[in-house]
């Protein structure tokens, strides 16, 4: 994690603001109903994502129940993005909280910075700057309708979200 000093600064003013939407995304974070994060080392498949502006390839996947996946996420945008692996209500919720890192300062069309109480650090989701590759490997254990999306804003309404199928 990196935190340049100005940031600091920035990060301490806001920290009052933030503490409340902060709080209420981690109590909210109930994720037993997704999946649960997954050893490398019991991944069946590698699915790699290649993530535009604003678009996935692959537009969807399958996996089959229990299944942990391993997937190598690749930004190939000009523009940051986000692969998150939730409900489409847990999507929604997550949309208006960046809409509120957006307001605060604390991300960019092209950039974010880690705070303290808010490093959008979650198992089951992680921001990729343009050109960077990141990795998640999930257990697909949860019975809930899943989708992965990017929650930057604007982004979802511009098709930046895939259906995940899950097969017995
Ligand atoms: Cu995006």
């Amino acid at each position: 994690m990196r935190i340049c000093a100005s940031f600091r600064v920035a990060a301490f003013a806001v920290v009052a603001m933030t503490s409340a939407w902060t709080a209420s995304a981690a109590e909210g974070l109930d994720l037993s109903s997704v999946g649960q994060p997954g050893n490398a080392a019991d991944a069946e498949r590698t699915i790699e994502v290649v993530l535009g502006d604003n678009f996935y390839e692959p537009a969807s996947v399958q996996v089959s129940r229990g299944e942990t996946i391993r997937f190598v996420i690749v930004n190939q945008g000009e523009f940051l993005h986000e692969f998150n692996i939730a409900t489409p209500q847990m999507h929604f919720d997550h949309q208006a909280e960046m809409m509120t890192m957006v307001e605060h300062g604390m991300l960019t069309a092209t950039d974010f910075e880690p705070m303290a109480g808010h490093t959008h650090d979650y198992a089951n989701s992680v921001l990729v700057r343009p050109g960077e590759t990141a990795e998640i490997v999930w257990q697909f254990t949860g019975d809930a309708e899943l989708e992965f999306a990017c929650n930057v804003p604007g982004h979802y309404e511009a098709g930046m979200a895939g259906p995940i199928e899950i097969v017995e």
